[in-house]
């Protein structure tokens, strides 16, 4: 059941970027715990029940991508207490991270991720709207 939910998130994402979705998602940079992150996010065209997909990308303080790193994601409402909602994580390249949740209700939502790589730790919020 999980798996297979996985899987047709995984298909929708690329069906969204061949369909062009790219062109409405913005792109936030953070620092923290040493690294510097830039997370690629939806704009507005997150619907309820469907897959939210953000793109991780992690430098660390050299300038070099953190690979192979222990990333964490959670989808939760920061005005609610409905639940916090674990996303998938997968790194597609070197410092290059997928992450994939699917936001259970209409509203304001933070994805929290945590980023841990080598002794070092950092955490970054970032916001999105769910229609
Ligand atoms: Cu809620």
């Amino acid at each position: 059941m999980l798996g297979g939910g996985a899987a047709l998130a995984v298909i929708a994402g690329v069906l969204g970027i061949l369909n062009g979705a790219t062109s409405s998602e913005s792109v936030s940079g953070y620092e923290d715990g040493g690294f510097q992150v830039s997370v690629q996010a939806p704009d507005s065209a997150v619907r309820v029940m469907k897959p939210a997909e953000f793109t991780v990308t992690a430098t660390g303080a050299n300038g070099q991508p953190v690979a192979n790193a222990d990333l964490r994601a959670v989808l939760y409402m920061p005005d609610m207490f409905c639940g916090l909602f674990e996303a998938e994580v997968t790194e597609i390249s070197p410092g290059v991270y997928e992450v994939q949740g699917v936001p259970v209700m209409k509203g304001k939502w933070v994805a929290k991720l945590t980023l841990a790589s080598d002794g070092n730790q950092g955490t970054f919020v970032q916001p999105f709207k769910v229609s």
